[in-house]
């Protein structure tokens, strides 16, 4: 049984509802964030938050609370279900309005946090290294829904992982209207090669808050990281390739439609960075209890 956290109330998993005319529901409109806490420690929390106001600015919605009273939320939520390593979706959802599109017909946004126990989402795959495959479906252009917006409507990428499951792939990679690798269905990508690091820029998907650590790790050991326009050829040809994201952390790619990846083993470059992160979000973050 868990509590999450609604409209400025701690309920029970089973009472904490929305109603059938939420936009959330109805339009996928709202916006949300995926945190994590490791070991009492929320890990970059002020960045997700931030992020989370952000994304909501973009679709003109006003979130009904301040950011600390949010940061106060999230950790009172860790609290209230005795957390000290779980995954953190704080959504805010358009709130309850009429069956038409306009949002300002909805004078109430509803505020959502819901935490929970939820290991890094690739499992056993850590060691062995993720199969991913390209996917036909294109991540969304930035002149329709800015991939930069985390909103509730996640279809595109559903699209994608629903593409990557049939296709017997762990993780789908995204390509642009233009052909140039995107991202992941939930996280960034980066290819190593020759020693260098290589990841698109962010422009065309989510400014990873994984990525943003990924490549300042990698930086402080003195790898050159490059955010640069990579192509199918880049990908098929790297000598290693992984992925960022808060729910898969740095996870490794060995085999990409077909092909593999350097010698089909997770990388070396990939193993230290992996093992630099699991030391720095073990140590770092905001503290749930004060
Ligand atoms: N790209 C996309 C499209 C994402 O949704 C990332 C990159 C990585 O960003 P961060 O800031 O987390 O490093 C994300 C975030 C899931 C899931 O269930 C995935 C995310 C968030 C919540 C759930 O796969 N990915």
């Amino acid at each position: 049984m868990t509590y999450v956290y609604i409209d400025g109330d701690y309920v029970h998993e089973e009472e904490a509802s929305v109603s059938v005319f939420d936009h959330g529901l109805l339009y996928g409109d709202g916006v949300f964030e995926g945190i994590r806490a490791y070991n009492g420690k929320v890990f970059k929390l002020e960045e997700h938050i931030d992020r989370l106001y952000r994304s909501a600015k973009a679709i003109k919605l006003d979130i009904p609370i301040t950011k600390t009273e949010m940061t106060e939320a999230v950790l009172e939520t860790l609290r209230k279900n005795e957390l000290k390593d779980a995954y953190i979706r704080p959504l805010i959802t358009r709130g309850v309005g009429s069956l038409g599109l306009d949002p300002e017909k909805c004078p109430k946004p509803s505020v959502i946090i819901i935490v929970q126990e939820w290991e890094a989402m690739y499992g056993d795959l850590y060691n062995q290294g993720l199969e991913a495959v390209t996917v036909s479906v294109r991540r969304n252009s930035i002149d329709a829904l800015p991939p930069n917006i985390k909103s509730l409507n996640y279809l595109n990428n559903i699209l994608a992982k629903i593409e990557a499951n049939v296709k017997g792939g762990d993780e789908a990679i995204f390509l642009n209207q233009q052909g140039k690798i995107s991202e992941g269905s939930g996280d960034n990508l980066f290819i190593i090669q020759e020693n260098e690091i290589y990841t698109p820029p962010s422009l065309n998907n989510l400014k990873g808050i994984t990525r943003k650590k990924a490549i300042e790790i990698a930086r402080k050991k003195g790898y050159e990281v490059h955010e640069t326009d990579l192509g199918l050829f880049d990908i098929y040809t790297a000598d290693e390739i992984f992925v960022t994201g808060t729910a898969a952390e740095i996870a490794p790619i060995v085999k990409v439609d077909g092909r593999e990846i350097g010698d089909g083993e997770p990388g070396t470059i990939t193993t230290e960075l992996m093992d630099r992160f699991k030391e720095i979000t073990g140590e770092v973050g905001t503290p749930i209890d004060g």
